[in-house]
């Protein structure tokens, strides 16, 4: 077979089924300045579904949204953390009577000196991924980094320069660095393999083969709002200002860590500067903070200044893979073999599940996968933007290309002459698979079929041109979650959860949700979020939160409605007390007769009727007769948490990305010019926002393309770009011309409302795509990032 469109989707098919998905998608999004100014003028359709820009947007902008550590308490105290500057053995003593001497300074706490702080449960249910670790209760150094002190001053000046003060002295050690080191181990992690057929066999009968390893550096999340807090111990209860994805597990993690009972912690988290995954959980730094208070009975405020945020908290580990296909010569494949190794904890698992996507996307009969974790003396590892999904679709769409060159077929035609019609990994159907709609649509808008396929075919000038594509997958994970609608006489009506905004659009899309099934101006709806008193909500993680909430209000507005009919029929001051409940109808915002189409009363009118300044109204997602312990338990651990195929189907997003590098021929230099992605995510609640979500996230997948690596000083452990200006992000010259193009369908199997996820899709195939059109451009392939000019040469 040769490169071509074999399987039909040549431009006219192309067309139509874009044509056919246009009534649902989104627009492209035009970045132009113009476009902006069109959007941002005042919208008048409340109804989810339209292009809103961010309700919170103006309070940032103007300095009005107050972070975490923005509080103003009265007689806070400043703590400053140190950190260990070896990586291993063990601590024999720390002097602190210089630090201790100078003036404004509280106290210092070592391990000599301890705050008492429990192991927390909480996140090792869950797989891992946030540290259990509890610093300065012991004198073991786990890696370079670790907080082994925590200097409490009057003052942040104070501390930090008492900070500087202590002397350390250390002992012993002979640290693992590296997953290559071969003292390293990996360990097996058993039940995370998926298998199926004869993987070895198939593969070793495979007409052609594909054999390759590839590896991800370690990355880290690099949030703008660095990791920081305040705790505030006040008779008996704490409150803490942490900026948080999840203000519930926080409140679970800091009454492990002080042993005191759940009631008495409470979590606000009404604005986080960004997360990416690292502010899911609570890190060891805030236990410092929330114990120092204890103890000194006064406010403590602990940030991290940005290097401490390095080693604080871990990023993505580094990853290697070994990635087998075989396939027969007009491009079936029949086997996969994919194993995995990632860096973990010298002392703790995690584990970031390189199969995932591996195991789902095309339809082979024999596959095998298995997962390893390589203990080093490292910061325990933590989840960034498609954990898993991210690495595994990097080697599956990486190695597609590798065997399509092989087999001298075009790389779309190859992924759809394995198309998966089921869930290869467990038979079951999928929810909704839009998958071949995003190859034709973004084919299409890419300009994918003048490509010539031959390496280094292309170019202009001294610039070589690249074309590359990749597809990605991410899970419609689930959690039932619960919301409050309160509807004022004065006619403004509030959504209250405890979820949280990272910058996301919780804020705007439950306003949609509320009005929209209410029938009122999204101007009337305002949200209260990231509050612990507030009702329970999982995490804003795994793309989840946006459906769990939007559900939950969802149910709380419908609840309204009935109750707001029974009011109007039952109350003897309602004008409408004569009727039944059942002859009354709910609609824009008014309960009327339902045979008066004029004859309505609004919300706030009829509350007024009835002498009632507030109806306060609940909704949840959870099953009928859920327990407050199962309420409880999802918004406070894993446990309720439901993955991709619980439904009875198997529902994820999906994605196919289209990228074009231009790569300077004589300095190798590489940039991409621009990237065409088409997503399905189902229904979208704000085209605006979800757009913005796949763009950031597919700007992430450029960074880890191109420029991402955390170096680590094999001689002692240290993290030496530990700062913005050598860990090098994206900036905005780096970034290129971004088409995203929505091609879901409402997807009622999966989810209350039909959305799927959107957060992390974005990301997850972008560096494949890039590496694939590094291979086309140049002939080379490089098979580790971050793709370098060193590399290139
Ligand atoms: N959305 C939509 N239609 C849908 C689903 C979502 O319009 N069907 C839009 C909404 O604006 C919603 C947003 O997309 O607020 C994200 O929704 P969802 O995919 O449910 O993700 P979560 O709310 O659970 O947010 C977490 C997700 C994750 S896991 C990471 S990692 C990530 C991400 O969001 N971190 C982010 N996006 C981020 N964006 C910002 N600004 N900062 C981060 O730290
Ligand atoms: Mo996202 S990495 O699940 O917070």
């Amino acid at each position: 077979m040769t490169h071509g469109n074999a399987f039909g989707l040549n431009r006219r098919t192309v067309m139509k089924l874009g044509a056919g998905v246009a009534a649902v998608a989104g627009a492209a999004v035009d970045l132009s300045p113009k476009a902006f100014a069109a959007e941002t003028a005042p919208a008048k359709a409340p109804a989810l579904g339209a292009r809103l820009s961010r309700a919170e947007g103006p309070l940032k902008v103007t300095g009005q949204a107050r972070y975490a550590i923005e509080q103003k308490l009265e007689n806070l105290a400043y703590g400053v953390t140190v950190q260990s500057t070896r990586p291993a053995g063990r601590i024999v003593n720390i002097d602190t009577s210089a630090a201790k001497a100078l003036p404004g300074v509280l106290d210092v706490y070592t391990a000599q000196n301890s705050l008492k702080i429990n192991k927390p449960t909480v996140y090792s249910k869950g797989g891992g991924a946030t540290e259990e670790f509890t610093p300065i209760q012991d004198d073991v150094v786990r890696f370079n980094g670790m907080h082994i002190a925590l200097v409490v001053a009057e003052t942040f000046e104070q501390a930090t320069e008492a900070a500087s003060l202590l002397k350390v002295e250390y002992a012993g050690g002979d640290p693992i660095l590296d997953i290559k080191d071969p003292k390293a181990k990996a360990q097996l992690i058993d039940p995370m393999g998926a298998a199926w057929g004869d993987a070895a066999t198939a593969l070793a009968n495979a007409e052609v083969k594909v054999d390759v390893t590839y590896t991800t550096s370690r990355e880290y999340n690099v949030p703008m709002e660095p990791h920081a807090c305040i705790a505030s111990w006040e008779n008996g209860k704490i409150t803490v200002w942490e900026p948080s994805q999840w203000v519930g597990g926080a409140r679970s993690v800091v009454s492990e860590w002080l042993g005191i009972d759940i009631e008495n912690v409470r979590v606000i988290s009404p604005y986080v500067g960004g997360g990416f995954g690292s502010k899911i959980g609570a890190h060891p730094h805030v236990g410092l903070a929330c114990a120092a208070s204890r103890r000194l009975s006064r406010p403590v405020k602990v940030s991290l200044n940005r290097p401490q945020t390095f080693t604080g908290l871990g990023g993505r580990p580094a990853t290697r893979q070994t990635l087998s296909i075989g396939a027969s010569k007009d491009g079936k494949i029949n086997s996969i073999v994919h194993e995995s190794w990632n860096e973990t904890a010298i002392d703790e698992v995690h584990v970031e599940a390189c199969n995932n996507v591996t195991k789902i996307m095309y339809a082979t009969p024999n596959f095998s996968s298995r997962l390893y974790v390589v203990p080093v003396n490292t910061v325990q590892p933590g989840w960034k933007r498609g954990p898993g999904e991210n690495p595994s679709a990097y080697a599956l769409e990486s190695a597609i290309d590798e065997l399509a060159y092989a087999l001298n077929m075009d790389p779309i035609t190859l992924r759809l002459a394995n198309w998966a019609e089921i869930d290869p990994s467990n038979g079951m159907k999928w929810s909704t698979r839009q998958l071949r709609e995003a190859y034709a649509v973004g084919a299409e808008a890419f300009g994918w079929w003048n490509r010539n396929p031959a390496p280094r075919s292309m170019r202009e000038g001294r610039e070589l041109i690249g074309y590359g594509m990749a597809a990605g997958s991410y899970p419609m994970i689930r959690t039932a979650s619960e919301a409050k609608i309160v509807l004022h006489a004065s006619g403004q009506i509030e959504v209250l959860s405890a979820g949280t905004d990272m910058g996301t659009g919780t804020y705007t899309i439950l306003a949609q949700t509320a009005a929209d099934a209410l029938g009122v101006p999204v101007e009337t709806v305002t949200v209260r979020l990231g509050d612990t008193i507030l009702p329970r909500s999982a995490l804003a993680g795994g793309s989840q939160q946006a459906n769990n909430l939007t559900g939950a209000v969802d149910k709380a507005a419908r609840n309204a409605r009935d109750a707001l009919l029974a009011l109007a029929a039952s109350d003897p001051k309602s004008p409408m007390a004569a009727a039944k409940a059942t002859d009354l109808t709910f609609e824009t915002g008014s309960v009327r007769p339902t045979r008066r189409p004029n004859g309505g009363i609004s919300i706030a009118d009829l509350l007024k009727a009835v002498g009632k300044d507030k109806l306060e109204i609940e909704g949840n997602t959870f099953a009928p007769g859920a327990t407050e312990e199962m309420k409880n338990r999802a918004d406070r651990s894993f446990a309720q948490l439901k993955g991709a195929v619980e439904g009875g189907v198997s529902a994820h997003s999906w994605c196919a990305h289209f990228v074009e590098v231009r790569i300077d021929e004589d300095f190798g230099t590489i940039r991409v010019k621009r990237m065409v992605s088409a997503f399905d995510s189902g229904r979208i609640f704000n085209p605006k926002l979800a757009e913005s979500q796949w763009i950031s996230g597919m700007v992430m997948g450029l960074g880890q393309a191109l420029l991402e690596e955390g170096y680590v000083d094999q001689r002692d452990g240290r993290t030496i770009n530990a700062n913005f200006a050598d860990y090098a992000v994206p900036v905005n010259a780096d970034v290129p011309d971004i088409q995203v193009i929505s091609v879901g369908i409402p997807d009622m199997q999966a989810t209350a409302l039909g959305g799927k996820g959107v957060g992390e899709i974005g990301v997850v195939g972008v560096a494949p795509a890039i590496g694939n059109a590094v291979f086309h451009a140049t002939g080379k392939r490089i098979r580790s990032l971050p793709i370098t000019l060193e590399k290139l040469a």
